[in-house]
């Protein structure tokens, strides 16, 4: 279907991509100035995800002639059909159902009805609303970044310059690679019952309400997954073989952050078994009755459910490329790529969720607008070693920059500044501190559940070294506190107390470091 001078409205777009996704035997999509035989692309990106879809922008803004090639027939890739969009909206509903849980029948609020709170239709919304960022996608990508495209038509490479897909041959002077990654199952006997899900299949398959729920795994789409469930009375309990936090995946996580997370999660009534092994999963008429696991004691114990959710990682889907290309990934199955994004192979980069680093949003865009820029002749290094991060639990938890521990290993003036502060009889579990965005309502009838911020400075140059928050709000201010304290000059107490604070505000950590900047000799709070 050649759409290039036809321009479908948002509703058109939304009909248009039901139709291919409903209809296995519909024709691939065409966006082509041409009938694309003639042209040598800049770059072809194989997967529209987003670093796809904003590499081939940025370099269409360059000046340059991208195309995108996409089995789907959508862009935007698995992040609002399957991925981010669907997590941010479970985890809204999460922190909206705990607060009324807490407060059922106080105030203003009504007394909670769980009946109410049902997983399956918080997926039964979401299926049916992701089709307009879908439709969005595609037409922002058409009408105003006019980058071509061939949407619902699977690429084959056939070698560093040149792509088959929709029964044409595309020559380019680069690849990008975007195709994504998929979860991956652990090999455990029990699997194939009805009533397992990742989180794909979670909102494309679940047809039932679950009552109970075993995570396998203990990752941050376990947890945050996990709180979901539980909020909707779910009752979960979370398998992991590491505690919760300490997975290889997450980096610069504070024990005392840690500490409120995890205990926050079982004050609300979540089981978590860390240094726990899962050994099958049991059914009966074909569907899920109870995992087997071992714990951390050597008893195996069976635990009854009626859902199992594995939160066991993600895998690219570097096939093709291995056998096409002969690419060189590593020994987690990821492409191996430098500062530039450029792969073992000349003229063939890998980006997004293909290559090492965290699965985020961040490094999926920036690392397809680095391989944009470094093709249209920029040298331009992307490194994503050190990044700001956040999960969702009932709160929203937000992090950057050391540990109080890894700044104790570096520095010798180590100085915390944090809310509820550690000291010994002072009754914290009654302080209403630290109150500020979406927990002023705690902090006045549940102190307790008000939330933890800690900022770790070093004492010496005065500057801030990490900053930890569980709370609401917050997420924003770290992505310019990351850019702040990251710069060669760094961020100081200083500079930080003297920002213009709006309202409260405790989240940024501008009232509280005001309180410690006059002091010559730094002193903890
Ligand atoms: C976001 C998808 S849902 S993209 O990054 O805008 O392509």
């Amino acid at each position: 279907m050649d759409i290039r001078h036809q321009h479908p409205n948002l509703g058109e777009w939304i009909e248009l991509i039901d139709d291919a996704m409903t209809d296995p035997s519909s024709e691939p999509i065409l966006n082509l100035v041409d009938d694309g035989s003639e042209v040598e692309y800049d770059a072809i990106f194989i997967g529209g995800g987003a670093g796809g879809r904003f590499g081939a922008a940025y370099m269409k803004a360059m000046g340059g002639r991208p195309l995108i090639i996409d089995a789907w027939p959508f862009l935007g890739g698995s992040c609002p059909h399957q991925a981010c969009v669907p997590h941010h909206l479970f985890s809204e509903a999460a922190e909206e159902l705990d607060r009324m849980r807490w407060f059922s029948d106080e105030l203003f609020f009504p007394k909670f009805d769980a009946d109410r709170a049902r997983i399956l239709d918080l997926i039964n919304l979401f299926r049916a609303g992701r089709g307009s960022a879908h439709a969005f996608m595609n037409w922002q990508t058409k009408e105003q970044l006019d980058v071509e495209y061939v949407l619902n038509a699977h690429a084959t490479i056939v070698d560093a310059t040149t792509v088959t897909a929709a029964g044409r041959t595309f020559k380019a002077r680069n690849l990008v690679l975007g195709m994504g990654a998929r979860p991956v199952w652990p090999d455990i006997p029990g699997l194939d019952l009805a009533g397992v899900h990742d989180f794909v299949t979670l909102v494309e398959e679940l047809d039932y309400e679950p009552k109970t729920c075993v995570i396998i795994g203990g990752s941050k789409v376990a947890m945050e997954y996990g709180a979901f469930f539980h909020a909707t009375g779910c009752t979960t309990t979370i398998v992991s073989r590491s505690p919760l936090m300490r997975t290889k995946s997450l980096h610069h996580i504070d024990e005392d952050l840690r500490q409120y997370v995890v205990g926050g999660m079982r004050k609300r009534g979540m089981t978590i078994l860390e240094g726990t092994h899962p050994v099958q999963v049991n059914g009966e008429d074909g569907h899920v009755t109870s995992v087997t696991v071992r714990l951390e004691t050597g008893e195996e114990v069976d635990l009854p459910t009626d859902f199992v959710f594995l939160g066991t990682g993600e895998r690219p889907l570097v096939q093709q490329a291995q056998e096409a290309l002969g690419i060189q990934v590593n020994d987690v199955g990821r492409v191996v790529v430098n500062h530039r994004m450029q792969s073992s192979v000349p003229g063939v980069y890998a980006i997004g969720d293909m290559i090492d680093g965290p699965m985020e949003m961040f490094k999926a865009r920036k690392s397809g607008v680095t391989a944009a820029r470094n093709i249209m002749g920029e040298d331009l290094e992307f490194d994503f070693t050190e990044y700001p991060d956040s999960l969702h639990t009932t709160y929203e938890v937000s992090w950057v920059g050391l540990t109080e521990a890894e700044a104790r290993e570096v520095y010798d003036d180590v100085i915390i500044i944090q809310m509820p502060p550690t000291v010994k009889d002072l009754d914290t579990e009654n302080l209403p501190l630290p109150c500020a965005e979406g927990t002023m309502l705690y902090a006045f009838s549940k102190p307790e559940l008000s939330g933890f911020q800690k900022l770790v400075v070093d004492g010496d140059s005065r500057k801030v070294l990490g900053a930890h928050h569980v709370g609401y709000g917050a997420k924003d201010a770290f992505q310019y506190l990351d850019y702040l304290i990251h710069r060669p000059e760094g961020l100081t107490i200083d500079t930080l107390g003297w920002m213009n604070e709006l309202f409260l505000n405790p989240e940024h950590f501008v009232q509280l470091s005001r309180l410690r900047a006059g002091n010559a000799n730094l002193r903890n709070l």
